[in-house]
């Protein structure tokens, strides 16, 4: 096919190696998507959107922990740190740290460049004497910063159990690649969510609403944009369960007839029910999520739970 066939909203708007990427997993036998292509400006409105769900627990959990705790967090870590949240987003959970910790500088970084640009900007104007940057970068396969963030005591910021999405060896890799971005009067300030019943854990990831539904099938539009794909969502249903072998959530697109979909580069025919999947959540005991932030290269010094034990907040030293 020559590409004077395509229309214009078959071209694709997204890098050689982000397209690559994208071929490659629809190729697969099983068939993926990564979830950072869930982020896209509607994705993570869709997020936020997920935040607010009586199903999604993770984050009132967690924000509990540090409205519990925060003051005693701060008094660990200390004033003065560089703040570097990881997928930042809309900047919200760092903003509620600012009046306990004083960071001197605080960096953003997000894959979705504009939704964080926005969040900055409004940020600075509540807290204009904290230094700010934003960084539109995935830090999932590489995490090398810039000069322009400070050297002196790096605290990287990972709440929301994000860790979650690496499955554990992959996590581990990423946590020493964070450590290596930091001196030893670094560390890290971690939420990961923990194994519970799976009752529990199916209802968060799919609603009563349709929230995390209309979040997933979203990433079949960003495709379509990214990829110059023809992905007609109302093909796809969602599918979020715990599978507890893996102890992990997994997220799947499901085609809900046989269908084909064509792309920039390629094409595939999806059967019945056959599925592309996009997401893992995996969730730690307290012990395991310890002993993963060690064989990263941290030491924890500090785990603060909540009283039903769902949800950790670590503190480790580099
Ligand atoms: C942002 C990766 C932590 O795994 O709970 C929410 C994403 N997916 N609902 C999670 C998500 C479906 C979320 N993380």
């Amino acid at each position: 096919m020559s590409t004077s066939c395509l229309t214009e909203s078959k071209r694709p708007h997204a890098s050689a190696a982000v397209l690559a990427e994208l071929d490659a997993g629809l190729r697969a036998t099983s068939a993926c998507i990564s979830p950072k292509f869930l982020y896209d400006a509607l994705g993570s409105r869709l997020f936020e959107a997920i935040c607010e769900l009586p199903e999604y627990y993770p984050t009132r959990t967690e924000a509990t922990i540090f409205e519990r705790h925060g003051a005693e967090m701060a008094r660990a870590i200390g004033a003065g740190a560089t703040l570097i949240d990881l997928g930042a987003g809309n900047c919200a959970k760092a903003a509620r740290l600012f009046p306990l910790l004083h960071p001197s500088q605080y960096v953003a970084i997000d894959i979705s460049a504009d939704f964080l640009r926005e969040s900055i900007e409004r940020l600075q104007q509540r807290f204009p004497h904290i230094e700010m940057t934003g960084l539109g970068l995935d830090f999932s396969t590489a995490l090398e910063l810039p000069d322009t963030v400070r050297q002196q005591k790096r605290l990287f910021f990972y709440p929301g159990s994000s860790i979650g999405n690496f499955a554990p060896e992959q996590a581990r890799a990423f946590l020493r690649r964070a450590r290596a971005e930091c001196d030893d009067d670094g560390g890290l300030l971690i939420g990961i969510d923990l194994v519970k019943d799976s009752a529990t854990l199916d209802a968060a990831y799919d609603d009563a609403l349709g929230v995390t539904a209309a979040f997933n099938l979203n990433m079949l539009r960003h495709i379509n944009h990214l990829a110059g794909a023809d992905f007609d969502v109302r093909q796809w249903r969602h599918s979020g369960a715990y599978n507890g072998a893996e102890q992990r959530i997994e997220m799947h697109l499901e085609a809900r007839e046989a269908l084909s979909v064509r792309w920039h580069g390629g094409e595939r025919a999806f059967a019945r029910g056959e599925r592309i999947h996009t997401e893992n959540s995996y969730k730690y005991r307290q012990s395991d999520a310890v002993g993963l932030l060690e064989q990263g290269g941290f030491q924890a010094t500090r785990v603060w739970t909540d009283a039903a034990g769902w949800f950790a907040v670590i503190h480790a030293r580099a």
